[in-house]
């Protein structure tokens, strides 16, 4: 390793244990001449080793005010949250009314999805999920009975999520998939808009710790009273030329 490249590679190991231990998001760094005399090296080596932090996402620089810190890296997955925690972050009260739970086949979409037999029997819960009271979505889950083999009864007034995770199956992954549709009529009835409405269908198999298929749902939300909001995020925002 020659001289430039081992004063690099120190100054990458401060900066990096900077942005580590000591550095908010958004806090200024040490300014480069002030790095270049601290580790006797020259601008344009402090400008390289920063260069490849900025790569990295790691800082960011504003044009005649210096490098900050990035905002933490966060995985590009979203949050995999239950009904209930969804409602609450949007302050309304989640519930749930006309809640049936009845053992069925699994069947062929179901079983595929859950990774069993479409003969295997599975709980099949319905719930009206409602926002302070107004109904708007229709929920169908579908536990394999091999997993939940009791009734869940007045457990499904609150979080099935909560629920699972007192069996130890409390969902950590999942599969799925959203697209438009309309409400049939009996469908729509229950959500209190007219027939025909529109509708998001939203599908997920959500897979335990130990990578166990745990349910399979298909949610048919209210496209008035409903978006779906992501937050999203891109590697390595370097745009310079
Ligand atoms: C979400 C899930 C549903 C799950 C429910 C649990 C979709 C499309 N919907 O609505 O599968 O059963 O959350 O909510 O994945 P809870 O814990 O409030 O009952």
């Amino acid at each position: 390793m020659n001289e430039a490249e081992g004063k690099s590679a120190r100054l990458r190991r401060h900066l990096l244990s900077l942005l580590r231990d000591k550095l908010a998001p958004h806090d200024r760094l040490p300014t480069e001449r002030s790095l270049a005399e601290e580790f006797s090296a020259s601008r344009l080596t402090v400008r390289l080793v920063l260069d490849q932090l900025e790569l990295e996402g790691r800082v960011y620089r504003v044009q005649g005010s210096g490098t900050f810190a990035s905002e933490p890296r966060i995985a590009k997955s979203v949050e995999l949250t239950s009904f209930s925690e969804d409602m609450r972050a949007r302050g309304l009260r989640p519930g749930s009314l006309a809640v049936t739970e009845e053992r069925i086949p699994a069947g062929a979409e179901v079983g595929y999805a859950l990774g069993i037999s479409p003969a295997a029997e599975v709980l099949h819960v319905r719930r009206v999920r409602t926002a302070d009271g107004e109904p708007i979505c229709l929920e169908h889950s579908y536990l394999p009975s091999a997993l939940v083999p009791g009734e869940l009864g007045e457990a499904l007034r609150g979080s099935l999520y909560e629920e699972l995770a007192g069996h130890g199956l409390a969902p950590r992954r999942a599969e799925q998939t959203i697209r438009a549709t309309v409400l049939d009529p009996a469908d729509a009835r229950e959500l209190r808009v007219p027939a025909f409405s529109p509708a998001f269908l939203v599908q997920r198999t959500a897979y335990d710790a130990r990578g166990r298929a745990v349910e399979r749902a298909l949610s048919l939300y209210r496209a008035d009273r409903y978006s779906y909001e992501l937050t999203i995020y891109r590697d390595c925002p370097s745009y310079r030329d």
